[in-house]
């Protein structure tokens, strides 16, 4: 069996090429990489990669991690600007014993010496977005976080290895320095290949209050399917959020067991997810909440 399941229409192109390798007993780690640098090379997914959302100084830092399943090899970068691909900077980290989360120059520092491709990733097109939005802003008739979008994906492969990974913008017009779930293990992503992997997109600062990505997993690991698990989750944190403090942002989920049997779960009243298994050629499906 192989699998690979990505939050948001924009990851199917990326899951198309990442299905054609893992058919061909291709590795987790490749083929969930090839997926995500497909959606941040592409620009005009505005809130991953190139194009990507800017901060409120109009600049592109962008959010990654990577985790491998089996051997819990962990990397991630954080605020990070100018380089290409985050998700491949991540996934170098994560072989590091030591400093595998990077933040800003740090990261930038760390991924020049590698020798990953720089790249400016503001665009026209975010340009123009930004400025509208700072006028939208000022004439108050929109919040300036809305509309940010977080690629997130789990895979299996034949050999049964699982991988999850992450890449982002992170909000729009976000202070600098600002990081969200994305790249902290257990909020944005998490795999273990003994039970399966999850990963968030949403308001960052609400996912990372339940560790949500962990939390799946761990209900995964007391026997509840990949569906029920992601519902569990997303009730209970929503509903712990609005009583403890009054209301809930964005949270949408998408999990995969080591089976390849995936579930998700939303409380927005769209959030499309992109999937392929050896059973499914990629497909899109929209979903919305179930109260
Ligand atoms: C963040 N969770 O930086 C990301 C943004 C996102 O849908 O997923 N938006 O908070």
């Amino acid at each position: 069996m192989w699998g690979i399941i990505a939050t948001w229409r924009m990851a199917v192109e990326g899951i198309s090429e990442a299905s054609e390798l893992l058919e061909n007993h291709g590795d987790a780690g490749a083929a969930i990489e090839t997926a995500i640098r497909a959606v941040e090379d592409f620009e005009y997914y505005k809130s991953v990669g190139y194009g990507g959302l800017p901060n409120e100084n109009m600049e592109v830092e962008l959010d990654a991690a990577f985790m491998d399943g089996d051997t819990f090899d962990i990397g991630a970068v954080a605020a990070i600007k100018d380089f290409a691909n985050p998700v491949s900077i991540a996934k170098r980290l994560s072989k590091e014993k030591v400093n595998c989360l990077l933040v800003g120059e740090g990261a930038e520092k760390f991924a020049h010496q590698e020798g990953f491709e720089r790249k400016n990733m503001l665009t026209k097109r975010a340009k123009i977005h930004y400025k509208n939005r700072v006028k939208e802003v000022q004439n108050q008739t929109i919040k300036p976080y809305a509309g940010h979008d977080t690629v997130g994906m789990v895979c299996l492969d034949m050999n049964g290895k699982m991988t999850s990974a992450t890449s982002t913008s992170g909000l729009f017009m976000k202070k600098k320095g600002r990081v969200g779930d994305s790249p902290i293990v257990g909020s944005g992503f998490y795999v273990d290949s003994h039970v399966g992997g999850a990963s968030a997109t949403g308001l960052g600062e609400d996912l990372m209050k339940g560790c949500i990505s962990y939390e799946i997993v761990r209900l995964m690991k007391e026997g509840m399917h990949p569906q029920a698990a992601c519902e569990k989750a997303v009730n209970d944190l929503e509903k712990t959020l609005i009583e403890r403090r009054g209301s809930a942002g964005d949270l949408s989920l998408i999990a995969m067991n080591n089976k390849g049997e995936w579930g998700v779960a939303t409380n927005i009243e769209g959030f499309s997810f992109a999937v392929a298994t050896a059973l499914q050629k990629p497909i899109v499906y929209l979903t919305k909440r179930v109260d």
